[in-house]
């Protein structure tokens, strides 16, 4: 035996006394553990105000403890013991047998501590003590007064630590503490694997893929590397090396990765196995894609490109940002994971950016990424505050922690971009905070000087961008709209209307977004009956937009193309209606400039806890309006409508590689279906290009208020390598709350077909932003929240899997726009 696997029983107590578990998990936390002990009674953190007490009961010190038996073989001659551990969350000395082994203060590191002079054939104590990070931060604090953001707690930044598991504007204050990755003994004979370097050179229809293995060696005994290249047909090639330490497996017609929409992701395996005298003493596994990935930035005539090109094809990025996915970073499971990036890959996006504020995700992130289609955009995690850099241990440490993920990360196909850190450019540009020289000095330091430095030694291929927004750096108007990417917030904290998306041509928006509220379920599981009104304490507390006052915003944005809403469920219903509307203005309108605009990753993809924020999906998972919407502006076809007085141009938006031609039809109608007036025309659009199809007037048909009755619809109906598409879009010329709406008498059937329940469902009238849900159970419908004309049948589909038929049918209602109003009937 060479391991012992540290995971799972240990016990954990708070020196103080007051908490004591016998039997806490790990990896795990504090928290986590409290959780589970039922602190919280029949509830949890998230159950009304809980969490408010977290900072308090964070601030004391804990300890872990393991006993563990160490058998003879895993000591002796040739032979070092190391303990390591993947995550220690954060500020820990570390001790086996009363020796102390280690002092650590950084979770995003891993760790790997001598022991063979401590450790015992026998029974061994290990102990972890963890100091109480909120008093430490206050210290510094105090010492070294440093800016930060209002939302998380005083002093955060000055610990490497999940910055907001100490709070954010969408997050709670839950500085949780633990172990929070796995840990073990490992004894090696002779050598270790310290490092594993792949590099792609691509040829036409040949990929070279280099392999170095870097030892740590320190017996004069015999060491063999093994390494075998699985193909993603099974296919095995098996090199061995004795004395260099580089392989080189020319890879003849390579099936190349792609970013899902473009291609397909087939996989390849290195396994590398180290063996010293005949004995496996280390290895390692890892995916790779190959792919050339590059961020293109070049002159051109609206300024400077900024896109990602993947094999030679210059794409448009589709997708939003990441945060972690739950306050307990040891709860989300692999399977989890795949279920919130498969919905991700289901709503078309083929990009991802994890946001500088919390973890670098564990390695099954990327590993599904790479499986699913998704360009990582990876910031460091560094976000919205000045760092102590002029500290050598705090650089040094910040150093280390760049390599070590740099180290961990690098091979992976889905790994598009490094980025320095999140708003830290532009806050030095916009931000009111002393602009100090030195903070200046220690800015260009970190971000332009230390990280790059790191990064072309670790792995040059990927490109690295000094900030998110930047336009390369120097402090040289960071969020400038021509070139770089760019953070436009002017809708909601700025409180413009979303129409103003369509002033701006930015060539990559890394950030814009855009508040609802959580589904029902969701608002019911963290409130009573009582809590239940947007302005109560408890729904407030699940706001941490508070400084702007987030549900009065909500309020905001709705009165300006909504009536009042008559109950919660309608407002609920109306909010993210609302937050799908902003998105589809900012999306469609950079699709239509594609070339200029390459890329949209919105203002956030999942939430860390029950929370109204920026989500496009909630944090139980369940679809918001903006999900289905960014479904289907993120779509490789986007039909839409550029609406504006009384006149209209109807636009094809192209992703696919190759081109797409059909049959384009738009009537100009009466909200009861008759049809004013109407055109049909061929429509062809080209791979990887936006067309505007037709530019239509109506100023007699719209003149006045007749506007208020009518509305242009319009279909596509294509044909791609055999499938046929068909695309939807309607365009009013009044803000919604102004359309003479009548009952739509929305009525639907259901079907059973094979995998799917097919849900045919009808309107008697225009019906707006029709929606379908299930009373209790969580299903994912094929399309929701659009619109219906008078007579037309949509037919949405369910997985069976999902669901039973009947309670499907049982629990099953449809809602639109107008049940929303006072004198709206119901469509149980
Ligand atoms: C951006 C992000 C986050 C924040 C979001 C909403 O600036 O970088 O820090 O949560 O806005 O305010």
């Amino acid at each position: 035996m060479n391991r012992i696997d540290l995971n799972g029983t240990w016990t954990l107590s708070s020196k103080d006394k007051t908490f004591h578990f016998s039997e806490a998990t790990v990896p795990g936390s504090f928290f986590y553990e409290l959780e589970k002990s039922g602190y919280w009674g029949e509830h949890d953190v998230f159950y009304r105000e809980n969490n408010r007490k977290c900072v308090e009961l964070a601030a004391r010190d804990f300890v872990y403890e393991k006993d563990f038996q160490c058998t003879a073989d895993m000591v002796g001659e040739g032979r070092r013991i190391f303990l390591e551990a993947d995550g220690l969350d954060t500020v820990a000395s570390l001790s086996l047998n009363g020796r102390c082994i280690g002092e650590v203060e950084n979770m995003h590191r891993r760790w790997s501590f001598p022991i063979t002079e401590v450790i015992k054939d026998g029974l061994n104590q290990l102990k972890i003590d963890f100091r109480n990070t909120i008093q430490l931060i206050n210290e510094r604090q105090d010492k070294r007064p440093l800016w930060q953001v209002g939302t998380p707690v005083r002093g955060a930044m000055h610990l490497r630590k999940n910055y907001c598991s100490f709070g954010w504007d969408w997050g709670p204050q839950i500085p949780d503490v633990g172990i929070y990755r796995d840990i073990r003994i490992q004894s090696y004979l002779g050598a270790k694997i310290d490092d594993v370097r792949i590099r792609q050179t691509h040829e036409p229809d040949k990929v070279a893929l280099s392999v170095q293995v870097d030892l740590e060696a320190w017996a004069d005994l015999e060491q063999e590397i093994c390494c075998e290249l699985i193909h993603p047909d099974g296919a095995v090639d098996r090199a061995f090396l004795v004395d260099g330490k580089e392989f080189v497996f020319d890879i003849r017609d390579p099936k190349l990765w792609w970013p899902n929409g473009y291609g397909e992701q087939p996989l390849y395996r290195l396994e590398i196995s180290l063996g010293v005298d005949g004995e496996e003493v280390d290895k390692r596994s890892l995916q790779v894609g190959l792919r050339t990935l590059r961020l293109q930035r070049e002159p051109d005539q609206w300024g400077e490109s900024f896109q990602f090109q993947v094999n030679g094809v210059s794409i448009f990025a589709r997708g939003a940002n990441y945060i972690p996915e739950d306050v307990y970073l040891t709860r989300p499971t692999k399977e989890s994971t795949r279920a919130l990036l498969t919905s991700a890959v289901d709503a078309n996006f083929n990009c991802l950016r994890v946001w500088g504020g919390g973890i670098y995700p564990s390695n099954d992130f990327f590993a599904l990424a790479d499986e699913l289609g998704l360009i990582v955009w990876q910031d460091m995690m560094f976000a919205c505050a000045i760092y102590d850099v002029h500290n050598p241990y705090f650089y040094d440490n910040i150093a280390a922690e760049i390599r070590d993920n740099l180290r961990r990360i690098r091979h992976h196909a889905s790994l598009g971009l490094l980025c320095g850190n999140n708003e830290m450019e532009w806050a030095f540009e916009d931000w009111g905070f002393p602009h100090t020289k030195e903070h200046r000095v220690e800015y260009i330091k970190q971000y332009e000087v230390l990280i790059p430095g790191i990064v072309n030694e670790l792995c040059p291929e990927i490109d690295y961008w000094p900030a998110s927004p930047s336009s390369g750096g120097h402090f040289e108007q960071p969020n400038h709209p021509d070139r770089g990417d760019v953070h436009y917030w002017d809708v909601w904290h700025g409180r413009k209307s979303y129409s103003e998306f369509r002033r701006h041509k930015f060539r990559f928006l890394s950030e814009f977004g855009f508040q609802s509220f959580p589904s029902i379920k969701t608002i019911n599981s963290f409130t009573e009956p009582q809590d239940r009104n947007i302005f109560s304490p408890v729904m407030e507390d699940h706001q941490r937009n508070e400084s702007e006052n987030g549900n009065a915003k909500i309020m905001h944005f709705i009165a300006d193309y909504y009536r009042y809403p008559k109950d919660l469920e309608s407002l609920v219903y109306i909010s993210q209606c609302s937050q799908a509307e902003a998105l589809r203005y900012a999306v469609e309108h950079m699709r239509r400039n594609r070339g200029q605009c390459m890329g949209s990753t919105y203002w956030q993809l999942n939430d860390i806890w029950p929370v109204t924020s920026w989500s496009s999906i909630d944090y139980f998972g369940r679809w918001k309006a903006m999900q289905y919407c960014a479904k289907r502006v993120y779509a490789q076809l986007l039909l839409s409508i550029r609406e504006e007085g009384e006149g209209a141009e109807i636009h094809l938006s192209n992703e696919m590689l190759s081109g797409v031609a059909g049959t384009l039809k738009w009537h100009l109608k009466t909200l009861e279906g008759e049809s004013l007036r109407s055109g049909e025309l061929v429509a062809e659009v080209g791979g990887l290009h936006s067309i505007c199809c037709a530019e239509l007037d109506f100023a007699e048909e719209l003149a006045g208020d007749l506007k208020r009755q009518r509305y242009l619809t319009a279909t596509f109906a294509g044909d791609i390598g055999g499938e046929s598409v068909q695309c939807f879009a309607t365009a009013c010329f009044v803000p919604y709350k102004y359309l003479q709406l009548s009952n739509p008498k929305l009525s639907w059937d259901l079907e059973t077909q094979q995998d799917h329940y097919c849900i045919r469902i009808r309107a008697s009238s225009f019906a707006k932003f029709v929606m379908l849900d299930c009373r209790q159970s969580d299903v994912v419908f094929s399309d929701n929240y659009f619109d219906l004309d008078a007579g037309q049948q949509r037919n949405i589909y369910v997985k069976k899997a999902l669901i039973d038929e009947q309670q499907l049918r049982t629990e099953l209602f449809v809602r639109s726009v107008f049940d929303t109003y006072e004198t709206g009937d119901s469509h149980e």
